[in-house]
């Protein structure tokens, strides 16, 4: 069985390789990935000699269809996607790009060279927000907020009229925020722990009442895995974190100030998000009664495990900062 990964050299795709190398469940593994900003060839350090890597941008038809012709995978993981909401706001055209033309060529070309199971990552953002007390079921109504929720809206639709109008063998997955090694530091927990590391003030968006339901990236590789192997074809399935793990992000942020023995002095609020939403809520009964998985990792001991990981990984992640420099003055410049 061969399988492709887009977004490979990603921050959920790098670790979803190292994961699925750890269990021998494919005969070959290969990685499609653009390398442009998110994506760094030395995520997948210490496992590149056991795959193949194709450096394509999913959105070039003609050179994916070269990778199609030479590997024909028998699964896709799709995860190539431009994911950060506050960039989706600053230049939404690239989102439309990657998020919408470029699975759908996956989705041609997939469908084209017979490609038996395409596992589609999605969010838990193409909800919308939800109200308090209210979590998202897999059938809730789709009510984006961002350029960015509403590119990978789009794409679901087109994924789920695949499944309809083709038969094609999709899955599709919805998870909430993912954290842990290897994410970028634009996104709030790398941003915030890289932030105090550095003894420099943490931008917390409006009042920091905001709520996210937080699912570290080795349970979330875990759920799509098991949801690639084990999924009904035509379904979704939500894949959210304990429910401990949702918590507004102000809290959060004083938790990683004690992690790292810093005063909250240092966060800082700025002005809010456009159409910045306030909770993000999801029912993950149906993973758990159709498949038997469950998040495992608490708030506590996953955001411990991020913290060590960036601690002893400086050089990663200020080669990131210096590279993002730019963003970071036209996102928070006017803040
Ligand atoms: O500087 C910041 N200050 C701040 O208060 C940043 C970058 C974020 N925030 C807030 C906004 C959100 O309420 O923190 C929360 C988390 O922000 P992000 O890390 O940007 O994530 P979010 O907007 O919630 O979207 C994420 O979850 C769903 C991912 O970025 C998406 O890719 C995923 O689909």
């Amino acid at each position: 069985m061969r399988c492709l990964v887009t977004g490979g050299a990603g921050f959920i795709g790098s670790n979803f390789v190292r994961f699925l190398l750890t269990r021998n469940l494919y005969d070959k593994v290969a990685v499609v990935d653009n390398l442009s900003y998110g994506g760094y060839l030395d995520n997948l350090n210490g496992v590149l000699s056991g795959i193949d890597f194709f450096q394509i941008d999913i959105s070039d038809y003609s050179s994916l269809a070269k990778v199609f012709e030479e590997f024909r995978p028998d699964h896709v993981y799709h995860f190539a996607a431009q994911s950060h909401v506050d960039r989706s706001i600053l230049n939404p055209g690239q989102f439309i790009s990657s998020n919408i033309v470029g699975s759908f060529n996956l989705f041609e070309l997939s469908r084209i060279y017979k490609t038996q199971k395409f596992i589609h990552v999605s969010t838990d953002e193409v909800y919308g927000s939800a109200n308090p007390g209210e979590s998202f079921l897999e059938s809730s109504p789709l009510d984006p907020s961002s350029p960015y929720s509403a590119s990978k809206a789009g794409s679901d639709l087109l994924a789920l009229s695949y499944y309809k109008t083709f038969n094609f063998p999709v899955v599709i997955t919805r998870s909430s925020n993912n954290y842990g090694p290897y994410q970028l530091p634009e996104k709030f927990i790398p941003l915030a722990i890289t932030n105090l590391l550095e003894g420099k003030p943490v931008p917390i968006y409006g009042t920091g009442m905001n709520i996210r339901n937080w699912l570290y990236v080795e349970d979330n590789c875990e759920a799509i895995l098991t949801v690639g192997l084990h999924g009904a074809t035509g379904e979704i399935y939500n894949i959210g974190g304990l429910h401990e793990c949702e918590i507004p992000n102000l809290e959060l942020a004083k938790i990683l100030c004690d992690l790292l023995g810093r005063s909250y002095s240092l966060l800082e609020f700025v002005k809010d998000r456009p159409a910045h939403d306030l909770r993000y809520s999801l029912d993950s009964s149906k993973i758990k009664k159709q498949l038997n998985w469950e998040a495992k990792t608490k708030l506590r001991d996953g955001l411990h495990k991020t913290v060590e990981w960036y601690s002893t990984n400086r050089p990663w992640w200020e080669k990131r900062k210096k590279e993002l420099e730019e963003y970071y003055k036209q996102n928070y410049g006017n803040r």
